[in-house]
């Protein structure tokens, strides 16, 4: 969430409830020992991968534990001039959407793959908020690989969360829409013409291939955010919902009324039977679906028609709605799967639900009303217990697979510890300020890593040297492996983080592609060896094969190209060796640089505007003649007639 949106919305019981930025204690002691944990020796490994949100930056950070040390700013969603994403020809298609070229989004959400409720740590997936769209990353090359566009849906936040063998990737509308083909309606007609949409994207196993499979249309709430059931409660998804008021303007107060929202529960199994007996129905929209193909080392983007959809209204016993105190943002569910944990932001205390109880409530019909002939559960009735006097604004809850589940208080800027079964407060620490997510490695997982907790943070005011007036976001990790934890480390994190996920790097770290096999590059203009570079001219293209190795590009001169001309520079990179990157740009273009990873094929697509002589050269400092790593491009008149001509190293 934006701050100072959220700094608002709190307003209301922040300003009655007194709350403090800044806790108590604010300068406390690090002990000594602090700073051994976290210190990673030079040449030695941190134990955790954390893939971490950028939110606004549209990107994901790869972050080392314990030290805080980033290692890769991962572009998913905005373009990315350090590497050319978004720039060359071959990623643009997958920025495509049905609006067309979308240059950025913002990011909050990662959920990595999962096998038997662990982490297998294969992909990364990460949401688009602004413009709904769900990105896989993969593992081993630590690239965004595929971006799915989801139709009938705004605001994708409460997104992406997978079930437990990454079965489906799980996405809820934050904004509740008018779909379909007349959704011209007038925006007072909220209630009767909007509508919110779950999307249930099935994953390939083998391939990691998303496919959206079906939606379940819901009454016209906001989706915040989710979980799969786990274990026992593995089958269900549990989504917090707030503005079960309907309301459509003003939403800080009116949205705010009533004491109770809802958890929705979700029987996807059951929607996953109906769906095979073709109780679906086919509606009509457009969505992009983009994929990098690691052969050809070329995105495309396809333009889906339509989408399967399932009414709950009709399919009576897939939705079940559970009263939550008060406007939830998160619903966690423990790694046994049996406790699904509310976190209104507005409420004063931390409803924990039983999925057996829950489970005997809809068997006995022990239901409170309706919302469309869908069920109301009775509160006492799936109530395991409340969480009294937790803390101010409680958002998430993570686990720490010992019985214990630590919740972050955005308003009071704490965390809580708590634990599960007696449901008594037996530790709280304060955070350095604002704290949204929390972190524990595993933790969403059935088998939570109870070692460490990062508290993501909104607000870091006096914590860091000041940058005008933004200052840095950032990140805190604490030691949770005895009974009180204890904050270690400030780091500072890329954008602004939301939530994280972290794993053992034992689990990828052997994997990791090294350079891609020049014998398996298909792309089209790809080059095997030095002796294939030429220029070849189309009607007004220009094509330019050209292959980059330490330390020169091949060819080096290139005449005969006018102004009115397309040039397209295809690079391989014709290194068979780890790390070894070449840059390519050219002075003058409109565009960044490509980044070409060896073995691969990348285009710069350059448009010159002016006759002249024009240098190119390698941005990426590749060896001792790096700087001899250059070339240059000759542009004449439109309509002089230059012989086309270059050079591809004979000697002088
Ligand atoms: Cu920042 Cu997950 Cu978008 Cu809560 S959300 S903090
Ligand atoms: Cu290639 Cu510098």
């Amino acid at each position: 969430m934006k701050k100072n949106v959220w700094l608002l919305a709190i307003g209301l019981i922040a300003v009655a409830l007194a709350p403090s930025c800044k806790p108590k204690g604010a300068q406390s002691a690090i002990t000594g020992d602090a700073a051994s944990k976290v210190y990673v020796a030079p040449g030695t490994h941190d134990e955790f991968y954390n893939i971490v949100s950028g939110g606004f930056n549209g990107q994901m950070s790869v972050v080392g534990l314990p030290s805080g040390r980033v290692f890769k700013i991962l572009p998913v969603f905005s373009v990315h001039p350090e590497n050319g994403w978004g720039f060359s020809e071959e990623t643009k298609p997958m920025l495509n959407t049905s609006h067309g070229f979308v240059p950025w989004d913002d990011l909050h959400h990662i959920a990595i793959s999962m096998t038997n409720a662990e982490h297998d740590a294969r992909w990364a997936f990460g949401n688009a908020n602004n413009t709904p769209r769900i990105a896989r990353v993969d593992l081993t090359s630590f690239k965004t690989v595929e971006i799915l566009e989801i139709p009938n849906s705004a605001g994708n936040h409460s997104s992406p969360f997978i079930t437990q063998n990454t079965e489906y990737v799980v996405a809820g509308t934050r904004f509740s829409v008018p779909v379909g083909e007349n959704s011209d309606v007038s925006i007072d007609s909220y209630k009767e013409n909007f509508k919110g949409y779950i999307s249930f994207i099935g994953v390939d196993p083998k391939t990691g291939d998303m496919d959206l499979s079906f939606q379940i249309e819901a009454p016209p709430f906001n989706f915040d955010l989710a979980r799969a059931g786990k274990n026992k409660s593995h089958g269900w998804f549990f989504f917090s919902t707030y503005n079960t008021e309907m309301a459509h303007t003003l939403l800080e107060v009116n949205a705010s009324q009533k004491d109770k929202d809802f958890i929705m529960a979700v029987n996807w199994k059951k929607a996953e039977e109906y769906v095979k007996a073709g109780k679906g129905k086919k509606v009509k929209a457009k969505y992009a679906h983009n994929k990098m193909n690691e052969e050809t080392h070329t995105a495309t983007s396809t333009i889906m028609e339509e989408v399967l959809v399932l009414d709950p209204t009709e399919l009576k016993d897939i939705v079940y709605f559970i009263p939550c105190p008060k406007s939830p943002h998160g619903t966690d569910t423990d790694p046994s799967g049996e406790y699904i944990v509310g976190s209104g932001k507005l409420a004063a205390v931390i409803p924990v639900f039983s999925f057996t109880k829950m489970l005997a409530a809809i068997e006995n019909k022990d239901f409170e009303g309706d919302v469309n002939g869908m069920p109301v559960l009775k509160y006492e009735s799936v109530l395991h217990g409340e969480v009294e006097k937790p803390g101010l604004g409680p958002l998430h809850t993570e686990f720490d697979g010992k019985g214990f589940a630590y919740t972050s208080m955005f308003v009071s800027s704490e965390i809580v510890k708590w634990n599960i079964e007696t449901l008594e407060v037996v530790d709280r620490v304060p955070t350095y300020y604002s704290v949204g997510h929390l972190m524990i490695p595993g933790g969403p997982t059935g088998k939570p890593h109870g070692k460490y907790m990062v508290a993501y943070n909104k607000i870091t005011k006096d914590r860091y040297l000041p940058t005008g007036p933004e200052l840095t976001q950032s990140a805190q990790l604490y030691d949770i492996s005895g009974d009180k934890m204890q904050l270690l480390l400030d780091f500072p994190t890329i954008g602004e983080p939301h939530y994280a996920e972290a794993f053992p790097a034992a689990l990828i770290k052997d994997k990791q592609v090294k350079f891609y096999p020049l014998e398996k590059n298909n792309h089209p203009y790809a080059l095997k060896g030095v002796a294939d570079a030429r220029v070849e001219r189309k009607g007004n293209e220009i094509h330019v094969y050209m292959t980059s190795i330490r330390s020169n590009f091949r060819p080096d001169n290139i005449e005969g190209v006018n102004v009115g001309d397309v040039v397209y520079f295809h690079v391989t990179n014709l290194e068979q060796d780890w790390d070894v990157p070449h840059g390519f740009s050219i002075k003058g273009a409109n565009t960044a640089e490509i980044l070409i990873m060896p073995g691969e094929t990348s285009t710069y697509k350059w448009t010159p505007d002016r006759p002249g002589v024009f240098p190119f050269y390698c941005t990426d400092f590749c060896s001792a003649l790096h700087q001899e790593m250059q070339g240059y491009l000759r542009v004449s008149p439109k309509g002089v007639n230059t012989p086309l001509k270059y050079s591809t190293g004979e000697a002088q």
